[in-house]
Parts: C-alpha cells; sequence; structure tokens
C-alpha cells in the first residue's frame, strides 16, 4: 500500500497523472473488446475488416501487456449472444483464432504466453476447436502471461452451469452444502483458480457488463473509452492503468 506523504509534498492531480508506478499494475486485466463492426462502417468497409483489425490490435495488446509485467488478460471475443449475428459473418469471426495462431503463434512462444479459453468449448466448429487445442498444448508449459479467450462465454449461463455442478457434486457426497462458500462456488466457474480481475476496460463507449464475468467483476475497477476496439493501443491501455492506478491511490490514501 502507499505511504501517506505529508500535505506540503502532495502531489497534484497532473504530477499523478504522468507517473506510471511499476509497483501496483492489475494482475489481472480483463476487456471487451467492442466497436469492431462500428469501426469498419465508418471506413465504408464491410464489418468483418473491423474484427480482422481488431485481431490484430489483440496481437498489439498482448505485447502491451507483457510490457506491463499483467499476469492474466482475459479477452471477450465471443458472447453466447454473437450466435444471433449473420451466419457469414459468425464463420468469418471463427476463422479468426486459426489466423490469429499461425501468425502470432511464434512470438507468443517467444514471450512466454499461455492462452486458455473460457466458455462453453464444446459447441465451436470443429476446426475453431482444434486449433485452439493445439495453441493450449503448445503454450501449456509457458509461466508468463495467461491469455484468456472468453469464447462462446456468457455468465448467467456460467453461473447456472456452476450450481448444477454443485447439485451434482452434493448429490455425490463429493461437496456438503455445509462447506460451499463463495471461494468454493468460484472453483465452479470456468475462471477456476484464476484471481478475479482488477480492472475491466469496454471500449466503444458503451457502458454495460453485456453478462460478462458478473460474479468475477464484483470488486473489480471499470474503465471505459469511446475509442473502438481496432483504434485501442498502448497509449490507451497505459491511461486505463494509470486511471487504475490513481484511483487506488486515492481511496488507498484515507
Ligand atoms: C476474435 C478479434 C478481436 C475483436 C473481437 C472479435 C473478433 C483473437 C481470437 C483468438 C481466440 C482464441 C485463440 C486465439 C485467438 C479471436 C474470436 C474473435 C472468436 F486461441 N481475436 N479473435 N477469436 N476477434
Amino acid at each position: 500500500m502507499s505511504k501517506k506523504l505529508p500535505f506540503f509534498k502532495k502531489k497534484t492531480e497532473e504530477q499523478l497523472q504522468d507517473e506510471f508506478e511499476l509497483s501496483s499494475i492489475p494482475e489481472h486485466v480483463a476487456i471487451i473488446m467492442d466497436g469492431n463492426g462500428r469501426w469498419a462502417k465508418k471506413k465504408g468497409l464491410p464489418r468483418v475488416a473491423g474484427h480482422k483489425e481488431g485481431m490484430d490490435v489483440v496481437r498489439n495488446t498482448v505485447k502491451a501487456a507483457v510490457n506491463f509485467d499483467i499476469k492474466i488478460l482475459t479477452l471477450f471475443a465471443f458472447s453466447t449472444e454473437n450466435w444471433k449475428r449473420p451466419k457469414s459473418e459468425i464463420e468469418f469471426i471463427m476463422r479468426l483464432p486459426k489466423e490469429f495462431i499461425h501468425k502470432y503463434l511464434p512470438e507468443l512462444m517467444e514471450n512466454n504466453v499461455r492462452i486458455e479459453t473460457i466458455g462453453d468449448f464444446n459447441t465451436l466448429p470443429l476446426h475453431t476447436k482444434e486449433a485452439i487445442q493445439y495453441a493450449k498444448e503448445q503454450t501449456k508449459n509457458n509461466d508468463g502471461l495467461l491469455l484468456n479467450f472468453a469464447l462462446n462465454y456468457g455468465s448467467r449461463y456460467e453461473i447456472m452451469r456452476a450450481i448444477k455442478l454443485i447439485i451434482s457434486d452434493a448429490d455425490h457426497s463429493k461437496i456438503s452444502l455445509d462447506d460451499l462458500d463463495e471461494d468454493t462456488f468460484s472453483e465452479y466457474l470456468y475462471t477456476t483458480g484464476l484471481t478475479d480481475p482488477d480492472l475491466l476496460i469496454r471500449t466503444s463507449g458503451e457502458m454495460r457488463l453485456s453478462n460478462f464475468l458478473l460474479w468475477q467483476l464484483a470488486y473489480s475497477e471499470f474503465w471505459f473509452t469511446d475509442v473502438l476496439w481496432p483504434d485501442f493501443n498502448d497509449d490507451i491501455f497505459k491511461q486505463a492503468l494509470l486511471d487504475y492506478q490513481n484511483r487506488k491511490r486515492r481511496y488507498g490514501g484515507i
């Protein structure tokens, strides 16, 4: 925790803004990567061009997260609601994991990044699953950044699924309801073993959670920007981290 400074040494907002403390980097950052379709429309391009650009921004963001020494980066890549989109758009999006892995797996390995996913993996197209399974296998021993993709993910479904698993375990005497507490409940979620996000970032000006990590975000800081995901970059990421640190400092100092 930061020590309280004497009042005459109190730093101005501006000074605080300029300083980047490597000591209080959020351990787990979650991002809702919104605005890809809108970015494309603005440029007179098809929606899928925005998704493709968004994929390359994922790569840049991962590099930045590695440099910032963030431990876990959870990215909302595809929600359970996204199946309502046109079939052609879904087919395009479902080819992105393979393309990403083909293009970037070597540098992910160099950067010691481990790939994981949360969400209902089984109902994804086979070619998508195979590509991701390969990347998980290749990166499983990396102990740097955990790059965690939320794919076919919905938080209410996740919570309901946890309840069903708990009831099933109770029926098989693997858990006693007397032992069920918040920590135990968390173990039944997709995010088993992960710390809760310290910071949630959502791009594109929407201020909603959209069924993302409802349980896990209970105590997280939220940071919103109007910037569309394909325009997200290191500077904006850094601003989010600075704002996070300044918020922590403000209420840490009381
Ligand atoms: C997707 C690009 C980012 C903007 C948001 C929607 C589109 C990277 C992946 C990915 C997933 C798993 C994996 C490696 C890469 C991805 C989907 C969509 C479905 F192991 N970007 N990206 N997956 N978009």
